[in-house]
């Protein structure tokens, strides 16, 4: 296992969209245990292959507490959606320290196949619901400010340099105190 490097906003691996998985082999195996160790330790909650520079439609979510929950989906699809929303608030480890409430559907129902490609549905709601979308959305090349209005998410984009520079500029402090 491995702990792979979190591709960061805006590199066009993020904007891409991620190809069908039609090979279900030892090389994928090793991706999903590779990515479930790189969400583990960042920590997240969810990971998509995007993330890691990977444009194949995979994603390893785990919402649990105890982190026992670990669900491999490949190419999945969200097959229904509740017409009622819900307002949360979002971070991804591609835009680390940004936090922004997006609506989404509060229920979906999610087609995926394991990593032995066997095809299997579950129905989610609560964070996972959330997480199933935002890690979907990632395979089609769209990041949880694309969902925000046009203002907001220049607003977000304009917040997150800035946030960029500040652990720039830490990084600079900690250097100079070394030598
Ligand atoms: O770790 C994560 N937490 C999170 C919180 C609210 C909504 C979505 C997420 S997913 C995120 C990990 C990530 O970036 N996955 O792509
Ligand atoms: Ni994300």
């Amino acid at each position: 296992m491995a702990k792979l490097p979190v591709i960061q906003y805006p590199h066009p691996v993020l904007a891409a969209k991620a190809e069908p998985v039609t090979v279900f082999d030892d090389d994928l195996r090793r991706l999903a245990a590779d990515m479930a160790e790189t969400m583990y330790d960042a920590p997240g909650v969810g990971l998509a292959a995007n993330q890691v520079g990977v444009l194949k439609r995979m994603v390893v979510i785990d919402v649990t507490e105890e982190k026992t929950g670990l669900t491999v989906f490949v190419n999945p699809e969200i097959i229904e959606k509740s017409d009622t929303l819900i307002d949360h608030e979002e971070g991804c480890l591609s835009l680390k320290g940004l936090y922004e409430h997006v609506k989404r559907p509060d229920h979906v129902r999610v087609r995926a196949q394991d990593l032995d490609g066997k095809t299997f549905e579950l129905d989610c709601e609560g964070l996972l619901a959330i997480c199933v979308q935002h890690e979907t959305d990632h395979l089609d090349g769209i990041v949880f400010i694309d969902h925000l209005s046009m203002l907001k998410k220049q607003r977000a984009a304009t917040k997150l340099r800035k946030l960029r520079r500040e652990e720039k500029e830490r990084e600079k402090e900690r250097a100079h105190r070394m030598d």
